[in-house]
Formats: structure tokens, C-alpha cells, sequence
């Protein structure tokens, strides 16, 4: 694949690029912090979404250093928004993709300790997201990385959440912080009254959630509908179009 091939090439030469989306306090619709999403701008195809070269990257292992510069940048990017006094009296948060391949990597706590000391923000500043598949798939040797981080104060989120079959006994032994519901369940909420089975199982897992001691992010909220019944139905935080489309850092401090 072409573009796999580009990829060393394309790191080397900055042609990544981080756009940020809001994450909203659904109780008083507040900015909570934002979510670091990739992308590639290629000098011939223009911008390339994470979907076109995050798998291969995964494939390749580039991954490691991609996602570490990721980490590194976007960690950079909080300190500058806390210093600068964005959000308010709370101070803003920053989510970051981790690949499957990321939980593997031997340095990825001695990584993240160095690059939030490097910034100087605190580690509960820092959400990593982890799809629920991967979290699923991870053995006790893949999970330990992720329960030090928690330790230390890092935010884990279950990323796509719904979407993985989890038992849902599992997650009592998962060393995270946040469920981020998948949009699945946000479509299913598009029309007032929405189908009531749906609005069961969302009640269902925001009970399970909170019972678990974790925080419900929702995804994918694209109307006030949308969001009026899932902040009903007790969900903590959410983003999705209808607040914010990812941007450029500078923009974070009037979206919301
Ligand atoms: O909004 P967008 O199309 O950028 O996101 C598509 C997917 O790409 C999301 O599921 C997101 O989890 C993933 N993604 C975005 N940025 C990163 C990143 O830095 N690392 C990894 N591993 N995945 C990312
Ligand atoms: O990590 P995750 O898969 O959740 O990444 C977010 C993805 O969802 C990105 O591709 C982002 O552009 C996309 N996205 C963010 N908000 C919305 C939304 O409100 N509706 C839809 N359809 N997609 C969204
Ligand atoms: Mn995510
Ligand atoms: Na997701």
C-alpha cells in the first residue's frame, strides 16, 4: 500500500496534524476538555482521517512513535490551554487515542510519566481511550500498564462502548474511569419520544456505569433531542456535532 509506505516519511516531516473536540458537561453544558483526533495532511490527497492510515500504522508499528507524538503534542496543548486560564476555574482535560498495539509497548507508562513531567500538566489532567474491544482482548500482562497509569491519577476511558460484547462482569476487573458510549445508541435517541426499549438499555448502562463508579460519556450528539433526553437519563458528558465538529486548537476556548 502506498500510502504505508509514505508513513515514516510523513512523521519525519510533520505532516501530522491534531484537531480537538469539545467534551461538554452534559449538567450545565460546560467545557470539560477535548479529545485529540489525527490526521494526516498529504501533500497530494490532501487531508487524510484516521480511519486512512491509523490501521495501517497499527500494521506497521509506526503506531508507537505516531501515537507518542500524538500523546506528546496534545499534552502540550492542555498546559497551554490550563495555563492561559481556558474553561474556567476547572481545569481542561485532554483525551488520547491509544492503539491496541500502544497497550503492548514496554515503555508506554515510562513514555507518558516522561511527556506529562516534560509539560508539567497533571496526570489527571490526561484521558487515554481504549477501544472496549481492545480492553477486552487484553490480558492481566496488557492490562497492568493501564491500571499504573489509573494509579497515578490518568483518566481510562472504554472508548466505543456497546460495540465490544463485553461481559459485563468484565468490566469490574477493566482499570477504568469513563465509559464513552458509542454514537449507536445517540442515533437510536434521534426522535422525542424515542423507541422506549432504547431508551431502557442507555438507562441500563448509565445505571450499570455508575454503580461500576464510572463516568458516561456520550458520542455522536448531533441534536438538542438527542442530548436533552441522554442528560435525562443521567449521562455525565458528551460530544458530537451538535456542540462542536473537531478543530484546531485555537478554537477550543469559544466552542462551547
Ligand atoms: O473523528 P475521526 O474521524 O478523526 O476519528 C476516527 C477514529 O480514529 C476514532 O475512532 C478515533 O478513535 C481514531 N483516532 C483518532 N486519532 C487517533 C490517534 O491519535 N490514535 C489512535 N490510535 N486512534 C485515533
Ligand atoms: O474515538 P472515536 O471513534 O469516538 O472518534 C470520534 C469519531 O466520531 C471521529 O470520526 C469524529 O469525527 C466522529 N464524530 C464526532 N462527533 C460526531 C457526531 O456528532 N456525529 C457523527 N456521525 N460522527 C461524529
Ligand atoms: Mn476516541
Ligand atoms: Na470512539
Amino acid at each position: 500500500h502506498h500510502l504505508t509506505h509514505h508513513l515514516p516519511a510523513a512523521l519525519r516531516g510533520a505532516e501530522f496534524f491534531i484537531e480537538y473536540q469539545p467534551l461538554v458537561k452534559m449538567r450545565d453544558g460546560s467545557l470539560e476538555g477535548a479529545e485529540a483526533l489525527v490526521r494526516w495532511s498529504h501533500p497530494r490527497h490532501g487531508v487524510l482521517g484516521p480511519d486512512r492510515f491509523i490501521p495501517l500504522a497499527e500494521h506497521t508499528g509506526l503506531i508507537v512513535p505516531l501515537g507518542r507524538w500524538v500523546l506528546r503534542e496534545a499534552v502540550r496543548q492542555a498546559c497551554q490551554w490550563q495555563v492561559r486560564g481556558i474553561g474556567g476555574a476547572r481545569p481542561l482535560k485532554v483525551n488520547v487515542n491509544l492503539s491496541p498495539r500502544q497497550l503492548h509497548h514496554p515503555e508506554l507508562v515510562e513514555d507518558t510519566i516522561a511527556v506529562l513531567e516534560e509539560a508539567g500538566l497533571p496526570p489527571s489532567s490526561l484521558c487515554l481511550e481504549v477501544t472496549e474491544t481492545a480492553m477486552i482482548r487484553a490480558d492481566e500482562n496488557e492490562l497492568r500498564p493501564l491500571r499504573q497509569l489509573a494509579d497515578l491519577g490518568v483518566g481510562i476511558a472504554l472508548d466505543d462502548f456497546g460495540t465490544g460484547y463485553s461481559n459485563l462482569a468484565n468490566l469490574r476487573r477493566l482499570p477504568a474511569s469513563t465509559l464513552k458510549l458509542d454514537r449507536s445508541f445517540t442515533q437510536g435517541l434521534q426522535r422525542a419520544p424515542a423507541d422506549p426499549v432504547d431508551l431502557k438499555i442507555v438507562e441500563g448502562i448509565v445505571s450499570l456505569a455508575h454503580t461500576l463508579e464510572l463516568s458516561v460519556t456520550v458520542e455522536g450528539v448531533e441534536t438538542s433531542t438527542q442530548a436533552d433526553q441522554l442528560r435525562d437519563l443521567g449521562c455525565d458528558s458528551a460530544q458530537g456535532w451538535y456542540y462542536a465538529r473537531p478543530g484546531p486548537p485555537e478554537r477550543l476556548p469559544e466552542a462551547v
